[in-house]
């Protein structure tokens, strides 16, 4: 837990969001900046600051947070088969876009405005 990160507060309770769900492991809640119809972000509890920090020994709990996005996404308005789907994504570090230091994926779905692209 790091007293300055903003998601941090937002797992404490400190900050408000819209929380889609809550575990002891994982919070996740709706970006304040939806860049597609549905926008959720989905960290975990603990502190790590992206992706580029992860170890073995995060692998536990970084399988159950992948498993976690892809029902998150179900449940929350992407669309179900093969013509809908979401994207995650994670950005780590400057070059990969990461604006706030705590791991988190964003899933991205209800539209395809990445047609073309990446
Ligand atoms: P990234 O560039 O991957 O670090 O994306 C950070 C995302 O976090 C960005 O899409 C906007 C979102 N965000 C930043 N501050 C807040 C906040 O206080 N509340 C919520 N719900 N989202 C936030």
């Amino acid at each position: 837990m790091s007293d300055t990160c903003i998601f941090c507060k937002i797992a404490k309770g400190d900050i408000p969001a819209r929380k889609v769900h809550e575990d002891e492991e994982f919070l996740a809640f709706h970006d304040i900046s939806p860049a597609a119809p549905v926008h959720l972000l989905l960290i975990p509890r603990h502190h790590i600051v992206s992706m580029a920090e992860v170890t073995q020994k995060d692998a536990g709990w970084l399988g159950r947070m992948m498993i976690l996005a892809s029902r998150l996404a179900e449940e929350n308005g992407c669309r179900p088969g093969p013509e809908g789907g979401f994207r995650l994504v994670a950005n780590a570090g400057a070059d990969g876009g990461q604006e706030v230091p705590h791991l988190h994926f964003h899933i991205l779905g209800g539209a395809r405005p990445w047609q073309g692209r990446m």
